[in-house]
């Protein structure tokens, strides 16, 4: 694909994600459904499913032949990164939409032949557009973002850290998250893993690391973050797999290394 192509891909993804965005500011004055997924902390509205819906409709109405991997499963079953893929969370951060009407984004992947293209996070209440294309740096509303400092210590860092730490199954040693929070400066918790991303990229905090996220939640954060220096891998420092669910530890280069060595399984 040329990149003039991807160009025009960017601009109609970034117009129909503004769209979107419109929709679910309507939306939330009405009231809305609330359910439940795999247990009583994790949620879905009416609205997530509408605005995947929305996405959906434009891009197979646009480019039949494009897939879409949508977090609400409306999308394709996509079973390989073949071809132009779009990897999407209509909602990222449900929680923060429900509980606080803020503090949510629209997250967009293209990912064309299993390479990450485009990455479009949309921050709806404050009206913040993230944007990275592969080779061409990334902005934010139209500002280029710089990168990010390659060196900055662990014990300056900011650090996204949320409590999948703790999660029964993933039998982590607590006592070295303690060392790790005990190290850094300080740690902060957005409820968005777009948004975390994003604030990388922004060079306002300085690492993210997380127990338990999917495609859509890292797709366009990977290529943004990228674009500015920063690195994503597993916890374990292997490489994320798009298609599956992945642990995420995401920062500059200086960092990275010794961020893996406080995630420990017992
Ligand atoms: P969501 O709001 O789109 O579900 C919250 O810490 C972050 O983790 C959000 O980006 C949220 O995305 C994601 N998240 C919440 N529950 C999750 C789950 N069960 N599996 C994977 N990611 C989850
Ligand atoms: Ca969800
Ligand atoms: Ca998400
Ligand atoms: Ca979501």
């Amino acid at each position: 694909m040329s990149q003039e192509t991807i160009h025009q891909l960017r601009e109609k993804a970034k117009q129909w994600t503004i769209e979107a965005g419109q929709l679910i500011k309507k939306s939330m004055h009405k009231p809305f459904e609330v359910d439940t997924k795999l247990d009583r902390k994790d949620l879905v509205t009416e609205v997530d499913r509408k605005t995947e819906q929305f996405f959906i409709d434009k891009i197979h109405e646009t480019y039949p032949d494009h897939k879409v991997l949508g977090e609400e499963g409306m999308g394709d079953e996509v079973q390989s990164l073949d071809g132009t893929v779009w990897i999407i969370d209509p909602i990222d951060g449900t929680m923060n939409f429900i509980h606080q009407e803020r503090f949510f984004a629209i997250s967009i992947g293209i990912y064309i032949d299993g390479v990450g293209e485009i990455g479009i996070i949309y921050d709806v209440m404050a009206d913040d557009l993230y944007e990275g294309t592969l080779g061409e740096g990334a902005y934010k509303n139209g500002q280029r973002l710089k990168p990010i400092d390659p060196n900055k210590a662990l014990e300056d860092a900011l650090i996204g850290l949320n409590n999948s730490w703790s999660i029964p199954n993933r039998k982590l040693n607590e006592e070295k998250i303690h060392d790790l929070v005990r190290k850094v400066r300080g740690t902060r918790s957005y409820g968005s893993a777009a948004l975390e991303f994003a604030y990388i990229a922004e060079g306002i905090i300085d690492a993210y690391i997380t127990m338990r996220l999917a495609p859509w939640d890292i797709a366009a954060g990977m290529v943004i973050v990228g674009e500015v220096g920063g690195i994503t891998t597993r916890v374990d420092g292997t490489e994320i797999n798009m298609l599956t669910g992945n642990t995420v530890i995401c920062s500059n280069q200086a960092i990275h290394e010794e961020l893996i060595s406080f995630i420990e399984t017992k």
